[in-house]
């Protein structure tokens, strides 16, 4: 999504020489790895899309992951993207030599480059349980962004390690075909509840004739958004999380019948402190006589299923973990070295960090979207990846007017960024008593702990006083 759009961006601002590397061979990052069954995004489509390419063709208030993808690539297609990508090339090392950078890719080639933007997502890399006899199970076992469509489901017997997203969107779509379900809860989740109506033939015609309703819509979306969510989750004690705390306990009161079942449903955090679950039915389908929710931990996977603490095996055919992802990577395995030899790995040992997570000290004309301590989870990532780049447009705009070789934050500014970071986090919902992927490995949320309206501001003009220019 955000290779696309810097492509799309820099050649719209009269730059020729854009390659966009990409290791697979087919774009769409997320939406490409990710093909889970029920898998859909749950930010709205209207506003899940590009500024700049509304699409009257959404099927649902919150389409599913493969319409997203066709998305994608209709946007890279319509945009003349596609002849810059170079597929299948993955980058391995990129250097800086006081003038330019040097990236080096799997297939062997070289090429030089005056600015590298980093587009490699956030929610990339799947992290595997560390489970005892994982690799003794006799069945199939991958990974919810690994999803073998080769294995049947129909009337087999499925087990889900995981209550995230991506968990709650698989039960929801499986439950109604597998023989029987298990899902296996270390962490209940509160669920917010959100209808999914589709766009009808005439609601998509009159976005065709008229797109500025799109836009309309857009706006409309971003506005409630943020007001109602982005804004208020840097706020534990804001009304709007109060009233969402109130939409997920009615939720769970109100459609799971059996009291024993709703009070192992029931989390004892705060809603949105983890990243919130929103579902218009996932309590439907763990109510199915099919589906047991298995709460005992789990002791091992053995060659016929699941163990758990209880001495209990949970006999299965298929085994999907949905058991997230490993947040602190960004740009690694890539091996980065920025002046003077410094190496990104060594000063990303303790745990990443960029100010305004865009730029890092000592790499010059190295930035990032959606790199570290960003607004992630709660926001439209296109939007936030829009913002970011206008802003790095105008970083390399300084360079290209002459005024200096090459630009990045200073260490004063990056240190004063993750100060002030840091110390807003605490009045977050995220650091409100949960465990959960926002958390580094300090428990400080990696992650823009300000108003949604604050990263708008920061990103309309870089202060270039935060910046060191080298000749
Ligand atoms: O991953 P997660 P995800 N034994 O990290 C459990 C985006 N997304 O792929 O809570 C047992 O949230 C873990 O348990 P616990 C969205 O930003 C969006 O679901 O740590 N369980 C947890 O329940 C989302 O937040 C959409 O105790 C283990 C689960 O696995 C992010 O991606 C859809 C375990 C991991 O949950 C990641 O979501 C999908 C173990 N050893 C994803 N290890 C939409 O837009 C982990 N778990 C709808």
């Amino acid at each position: 999504m955000a290779g696309i759009l810097s492509a799309i961006k820099l050649r719209e601002t009269g730059f020729r020489n854009v390659t966009v590397y990409e290791k697979a061979d087919r774009i769409g990052g997320t939406w490409r790895e990710n093909t889970y069954p029920g898998i859909a995004c749950d930010v709205p489509s209207h506003l899940y899309s590009y500024s700049f390419a509304p699409n009257p063709d959404w099927s649902h208030r919150f389409s599913p992951g493969d319409e997203i993808q066709a998305y994608l690539e209709d946007v890279a297609r319509s945009h003349d993207v596609m002849e810059h990508i170079r597929f299948g090339d993955e980058v391995t090392s990129c250097e800086f030599d006081d003038r330019a950078w040097t990236i080096a890719t799997a297939s062997g080639r070289r090429a030089r480059a005056d600015f590298v933007i980093a587009a490699t997502g956030v929610l990339h890399h799947p992290k595997y349980p560390d489970i005892e006899g994982l690799e003794s199970f006799e069945g199939a076992c991958f990974h919810s962004a690994r999803w073998d469509h080769g294995v049947q489901l129909d009337g087999q017997r499925v087990g889900v390690v995981g209550t995230g997203s991506s968990g709650v969107q698989i039960v929801s779509d499986v439950v109604d075909r597998v023989g029987s379900l298990a899902l296996f809860q270390r962490t209940a989740q509160w669920i917010m509840p959100q209808e999914n109506p589709c766009y009808t033939e005439e609601e998509k015609r009159d976005f065709r004739l008229h797109p500025d309703r799109m836009r309309e819509l857009r706006d409309e979306m971003s506005r409630g958004f943020t007001e109602n969510f982005s804004n208020a989750v840097v706020d534990a004690d804001s009304p709007q999380m109060a009233m969402v705390e109130e939409l997920c306990r009615k939720n769970l009161e109100t459609s799971v019948t059996d009291p024993v079942l709703r009070e192992k449903l029931r989390p004892d955090y705060r809603a949105a402190c983890k990243r919130l679950v929103i579902s218009p039915d996932f309590y439907r389908a763990i109510q199915q006589p099919n589906a047991k929710l298995v709460t005992e931990r789990i002791e091992r996977v053995e060659p016929r299923g699941v163990r758990t603490a209880d001495g209990r095996l949970h006999e299965l055919d298929v085994l999907a973990l949905a058991t997230g992802f490993r947040v602190d990577r960004f740009l690694r395995p890539m091996r980065v070295t920025g002046l003077d030899g410094r190496k990104l790995d060594q000063v990303w040992a303790e745990r990443p960090g960029a100010y305004l997570s865009i730029s890092i000290p000592g790499f010059p004309n190295l930035f990032m979207l959606n790199g570290p301590n960003g607004p992630v989870g709660n926001f439209s990532l296109i939007d936030v990846a829009e913002l970011q780049l206008a802003y790095i447009q105008q970083l390399i705009e300084v360079v290209v007017a002459g005024r200096c070789c090459g630009l990045c934050a200073s260490e004063e500014a990056a240190e004063r960024f993750e100060r002030d970071r840091t110390e807003a986090a605490k009045r977050t919902i995220w650091m409100s008593g949960c465990r959960s992927w926002y958390l580094d490995d300090r428990g400080v949320p990696a992650a823009w702990p300000w108003a949604f309206d604050r990263f708008r501001e920061r990103m309309a003009a870089p202060d270039l006083a935060d910046y060191e220019m080298t000749a």
